[in-house]
């Protein structure tokens, strides 16, 4: 029988570099997201949102902007998944920034041995505020998680352990290897993470998969999508609208998600980056979307 799912949103857009990011998981329930899960059979319930945090300049930390409510987020989807894996439910966060992913993964390395990440991205997100000067801490999650040198103390004391991760428990699919810094590049060979490229996921989408999780078996595992892993062109979702003509279509990511979630290692869907105003000539990318994530829960 399939697991109960709890859908949990993540209103902040704190780490980004601009606003945006805090309305998708309104948008996602207007857009009927609670009763596409429903009808695909899974029992669920709303959990409601984490706290509300809206993008501005953060003139005295800018190079790590709004690190405080970036920490309020992930320790509130850390408690919201914690909560939802103690009740026996999988659970589906709706961020919100990339750096959810640390609240999901912290939850379950609070209760489990060795949890794993499965990343699906279009960047490496193993930047720190000394190998970028932009300051946004949504492409910094990675460099946190795995305790790489620069990592900020703050952000770091809010996860179950430092690291929260080994490399040998990431596994990073879509990445765009021309899409990193000089810091990033360093980073991903000393650490010997294992990434395929968005070409590599776009042209076999489940059997990397497949093959991600078989080496990140047995779990338990969140998956994380930033869906500027997506061709831009295909489905203008993401906050970053680089990926135009690169990357996989909705389809070939659904395929992805839909071989992972059916998986039973995986306890958390996090998606991340949304950001609704990118698809305003184009709302019905937004309806598509709602069915990949119905599609990916669906009970067989
Ligand atoms: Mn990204």
């Amino acid at each position: 029988m399939a697991r109960r799912l709890v859908v949990i949103g993540a209103p902040s857009s704190a780490g980004s570099y601009a606003a945006g990011q805090e309305s998708a998981p309104r948008v996602l329930r207007e857009r009927g997201l609670i009763e596409a899960l429903r009808a695909s059979g899974r029992d669920v319930t709303d959990d409601g949102d984490g706290p509300l945090h809206v993008w501005r300049p953060d003139r005295d930390r800018p190079r790590a902007q709004n690190l405080g409510e970036v920490i309020a987020s992930v320790d509130a989807v850390a408690r919201q998944v914690g909560a939802a894996l103690d009740a026996g439910s999988d659970a589906l966060v709706i961020g919100g920034n990339c750096t959810i992913a640390l609240g999901a993964v912290s939850a379950l390395a609070e209760r489990f041995a060795e949890p794993g990440l499965l990343y699906l991205d279009r960047h490496f997100d193993l930047n720190t505020p000394s190998t970028t000067s932009d300051g946004a801490l949504d492409w910094m999650g990675l460099a946190h998680a795995l305790g790489l040198p620069g990592s900020l103390p703050g952000l770091q004391s809010a996860l179950a352990h430092i690291p929260l991760l080994t490399p040998e428990r990431v596994h990073l699919l879509g990445v765009d290897p021309d899409a990193t810094t000089e810091g990033e590049q360093r980073a991903r060979a000393e650490l010997r993470l294992v990434w395929r490229t968005g070409d590599e996921l776009a042209l076999h989408p489940v059997s990397e998969t497949q093959r991600a999780l078989a080496r990140l078996a047995p779990g338990p595992l969140v998956v994380h999508l930033d869906v500027d892993v997506l061709d831009f062109t295909d489905a203008p979702l993401a906050e970053d609208t680089g990926g135009r003509n690169t990357g996989p279509s909705l389809d070939a990511v659904a395929e992805s998600l839909e071989t992972a979630c059916h998986d039973e290692s995986v306890r958390v869907l996090t998606v991340a980056e949304l950001n609704p105003t990118r698809s305003a000539g184009d709302p019905s990318v937004l309806d598509r979307f709602v069915a990949v994530l119905a599609r990916a829960f669906a009970v067989d």
